[in-house]
């Protein structure tokens, strides 16, 4: 089981028939290293009659994968975690090259990445089991049962915050689950997903399971059009979420999961430790740049707390240094791209005609070394109201808001006055308050005492896993209509 961790793009940023390839495309968008700002490929789109081509490719090649049993099909899945964590460093550096986040957290991803694979491998021969039970009959001779089949062909689209991790997430439930994939990354980190495959050829999966198509709107339109394609699963904003529901439903009716934005509240009461509230709130805040869609931009502090919680944070900013996400002490990298950099620069700006008040950073900054590529100095900012635009509306970029608030249903309140509910967190010593705050605030999830904790972050991912994997797959009676499998135990000759 070789496998060796390509150098460049030259071969291409596609994944069919089981290998690396480029497609002949009219179209071609320019690929860049955030980190030095250069443009390192130019990848063709995918048309619809691109797509088409390789989601018949995968339709082809998935009855094969979806006989196997979740055990055989878990086997491939441990060899590709065992192979990520072989090749983690190199893996590590390419996230790095493709998002411009820093190298400390591109591990982090990678090893997480492997685990995931793990988990889906052992969850799923517990998970993909169907259902027994009598039918009314003379002495018991007639029962039913379910059993669970896959989709078919799953189509992914994903949002480039997290190119290797996030693609992870949605492809090891579908292949464990006995589906095929096309997965289309966004156009902003396209080379992720196509090192995946080449990892999961070398672990075993037959060619054509797995499939990687390049394109912005229209080929991920294409793929949600497309009548082969089973489910559409989805990562984004709400905007693009809302297009992507409408089209699955256009040709065909299929399931669809958006994992969409976030403007997520984090309540600091005035009985919080200040040191943690902190730690929590930067990392809440100036984690992967910003760019994530659980973060709690909105930070909400007690009027006692306001002055010494302000005065502390600035003091441990001084020491983030924002710089070549390459260098170990790096804190904060770069932005995605130019025009995501000039989007949270806009922000910062309106609010200070609105009134804001920037206590640190919100300028774009030049690291020696990496003079071209697309940094933004961290800000936090005071003297903003509910209903300005940057407390509203979704940054995903470096900008932590303090709001000071006076009571407890005061802060609920004005924490969930909101369009988004992803997530939420809070601090306080009071346990019994812990519990009361988080089942009124209305968010996927809530954390007490943490933020964005890889695994906790996402407590419902955990459940969301399962669900994806469940999701992936479906009870026989309600995918072929009538199919109760009824089985007389006698058999009359
Ligand atoms: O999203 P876009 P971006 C959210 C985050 C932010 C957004 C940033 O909160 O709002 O994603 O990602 C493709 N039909 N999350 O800017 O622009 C596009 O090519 C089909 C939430 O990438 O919506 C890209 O591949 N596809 C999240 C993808 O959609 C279309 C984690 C997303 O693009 C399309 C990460 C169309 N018409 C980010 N138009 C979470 N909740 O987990 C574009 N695309």
């Amino acid at each position: 089981m070789t496998f060796e961790v390509v150098k460049d793009l030259s071969a291409g940023l596609y994944f069919f028939n089981g290998k690396r390839q480029t497609i002949q495309g009219s179209e071609t968008f320019p690929v860049y290293e955030a980190r030095s700002g250069e443009v390192v490929a130019q990848c063709p789109s995918a048309d619809a009659a691109h797509v088409d081509k390789i989601v018949d490719l995968a339709a082809e090649a998935q009855p094969q994968w979806g006989r196997l049993t979740p055990i055989e099909r878990g086997k491939v899945l441990n060899r590709v975690a065992d192979l990520i964590r072989q090749h983690l460093e190199e893996l590590a550096v390419w996230e790095v090259k493709t998002n411009g986040k820093p190298i400390t957290e591109a591990r982090i991803d990678i090893e997480a990445s492997a685990d995931m694979f793990q988990f889906y491998a052992g969850v799923a021969p517990a998970v993909l089991k169907g259902d027994y039970f009598d039918l009314p009959s003379e002495n018991q001779t007639r029962f039913a049962y379910t059993r669970r089949e896959p989709l078919g062909v799953v189509g992914c689209i994903g949002a480039w915050n997290y190119p290797f991790l996030l693609c992870v997430w949605k492809i090891a439930p579908a292949l464990a689950g006995g589906n095929a994939v096309v997965f289309k990354p966004s156009p902003f980190a396209p080379a992720s997903p196509v090192l995946l495959g080449e990892l999961l050829k070398a672990a075993g999966l037959p060619d054509g399971v797995y499939n990687v198509v390049q394109g912005e709107g229209k080929t991920g339109e294409a793929l949600c059009l497309n009548e082969k394609i089973a489910k559409v699963s989805f990562t984004g904003s709400v905007g693009t979420g809302k297009l992507v529901q409408q089209n699955c439903a256009k040709r065909s009716v299929k399931p669809v999961t958006l994992e969409l934005g976030g403007k997520s509240p984090l309540i600091i009461f005035e009985d919080a430790e200040i040191s943690n509230a902190i730690s929590a709130s930067i990392l809440a805040n100036f984690f992967n740049q910003g760019e994530v869609c659980t973060n709690a931009t909105r930070v909400f502090v007690h009027n006692s707390l306001v002055e010494k919680y302000t005065g502390e944070l600035l003091e441990v900013l001084k020491k983030l240094q924002v710089g070549d996400p390459l260098h170990e002490e790096t804190k904060v990298g770069a932005t995605i791209n130019e025009p995501h950099l000039k989007r949270v620069l806009g922000f910062v700006e309106r609010a200070q005609a609105q009134g804001a008040k920037v206590l640190r950073g919100g300028q774009r900054v030049h690291p020696e070394g990496v003079e071209k590529g697309f940094y933004f100095d961290p800000a936090v900012i005071t003297n903003l109201k509910d209903d300005m635009e940057i407390v509203k509306d979704e940054i995903f970029g470096a900008v932590l808001l303090i709001l000071p608030f006076e009571d407890e249903a005061e802060v609920i309140q004005r924490a969930n006055n909101t369009s988004y509910g992803l997530a939420a967190g809070l601090y306080t010593k009071d346990v019994g308050r812990a519990h009361r705050v988080a089942a009124k605030l209305q968010a996927g999830t809530v954390g007490t005492k943490q933020q964005n904790q890889p695994y906790e972050i996402f407590g419902c991912k955990i459940t969301y896993a399962l669900g994806m994997l469940v999701e992936h797959t479906v009870w026989l009676q309600n995918s072929k209509p009538a199919q109760f499998l009824s089985i007389p135990t006698t058999i009359a000759m």
